[in-house]
């Protein structure tokens, strides 16, 4: 059964219930549905099917592969900011595992929210010629975080933010991840070593961490989730992007290449040896990283099991196209039909705006 573009609490909230038993095979819809109209609180195990809904009905995500295998930590009687904290560390550990990522939602209770929209960030410093050490899409996070009272990092390209957490008082508090849950990957290139001494690096897990849970009518706005990396988005957008760390110049004189004129196509050759870089530099670090061509044939299962189990597939095609070589992955010849349903997961406007 599918869920359909509703907005009446009510109607999404039975509507999710009678999904949830149906996709399951469990049985007591009915009375089910009664005893939500007396006390409309999901159970640990809806909750956790909301949430792997959620995953799977997320458009924009080329990685929906394992969506039933979310790991779900039910913590909504979690609401104080230093508990939460404590749970953010725990929910660290268990993703990283070692290097043998998995995939992990926490699932916190009402009135509060995190300002950091990932886990692990860098901070962006606009110098005073305007320039930017670090990474610049996090200046206006880096700005906020300062005017909360972080007195600001080492000054480095790659300075970890603290972590802010607002509670329903409107208090925003600061804190700092110990280091044995910020594990990073320093990026090296398999035969170039000037690649190398470039001294780049990236954190080894994405955790969204400002994105709303919507389950039931319900609306989760703590709820960090993380699965693992694709290359490409570090490799061709996070180091590459003119205006994020805007590595392609400096990796294409490190490959020796004639960057005087575009025509060259110094710049896809860059792109490439970074994105080998990337990939070489996990597989070495022993963390779970994916590749566009493997994940994109993963995609391609996913949308047949889903056709399988007489779903449609949403998607996003623009979002899910890899940013390198797209039209060398199956997905490139797709089309989905681009449309939001319920579970899901919504942006958050940010906290400064
Ligand atoms: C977006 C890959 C796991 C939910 C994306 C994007 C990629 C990706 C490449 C596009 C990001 C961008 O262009 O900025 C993966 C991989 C995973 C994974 C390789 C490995 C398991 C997950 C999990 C969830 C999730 C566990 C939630 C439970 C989303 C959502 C977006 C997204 C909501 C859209 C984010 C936005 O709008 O900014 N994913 N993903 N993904 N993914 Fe996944
Ligand atoms: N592009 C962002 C991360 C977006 C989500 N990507 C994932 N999600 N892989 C970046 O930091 O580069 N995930 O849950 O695994």
């Amino acid at each position: 059964m599918e869920a359909r573009v509703i907005y009446r609490p009510d109607v999404e909230a039975e509507s999710f219930i009678r999904q949830y038993h149906v996709e399951t095979r469990r049985p007591g819809i009915e009375t089910r549905l009664s005893a939500w109209a007396r006390d409309p609180v999901l159970t640990e195990e809806e909750l956790a099917y909301g949430a792997r809904v959620a995953w799977r009905n997320s458009t924009r995500c080329i990685g929906r592969l394992p969506w039933a295998a979310l790991q779900v930590r039910d913590r909504r009687y979690v609401t104080q900011p230093d508990e939460i904290f404590t749970e953010l560390i725990e929910h660290l550990r268990m993703a990283y595992a070692g290097g043998k990522i998995r995939p992990v939602i926490s699932v916190f209770g009402p009135g509060v929210r995190i300002v950091n929209d990932q886990l692990l960030r860098y901070a962006g410093y606009v110098q005073a010629d305007g320039t930017v050490i670090g990474d610049p899409q996090n200046v206006a996070l880096t700005q906020y975080l300062q005017k909360l009272g972080w007195a600001g990092g080492k000054g480095t390209s790659f300075d970890l933010l603290p972590v802010a957490i607002q509670s329903d008082t409107g208090r925003t508090e600061l804190f700092t991840l110990p280091q044995d849950v910020t594990q990073e990957v320093l990026i090296t290139h398999p035969d170039c070593p000037a690649i190398g001494d470039l001294g780049l690096r990236w954190p080894a897990l994405p955790v969204i961490s400002n994105m709303t849970l919507s389950v039931a009518g319900q609306h989760m706005t703590c709820a960090p989730f993380n699965g693992w990396y694709l290359q490409t988005e570090i490799a061709a957008r996070n180091l590459a992007d003119e205006h994020r760390y805007n590595m392609l110049p400096a990796v294409a004189q490190a490959l020796g290449l004639d960057t005087s004129r575009r025509r060259s196509l110094w710049q896809d050759r860059a792109l490439v040896e970074l994105n080998v870089a990337v990939l070489h530099s996990f597989d070495q670090a022993g963390v779970r990283i994916s590749d566009h061509h493997a994940v994109t044939r993963q995609f391609e299962r996913f949308a047949a099991e889903e056709a399988r189990a007489g779903r449609r597939v949403r998607g996003r095609w623009s979002w899910l196209i890899p940013p390198l070589s797209p039209a060398t992955t199956p997905v490139w010849s797709r089309q989905y039909l681009d449309q939001e349903i319920t579970p899901n997961f919504v942006r958050q406007t940010p906290a400064w705006t």
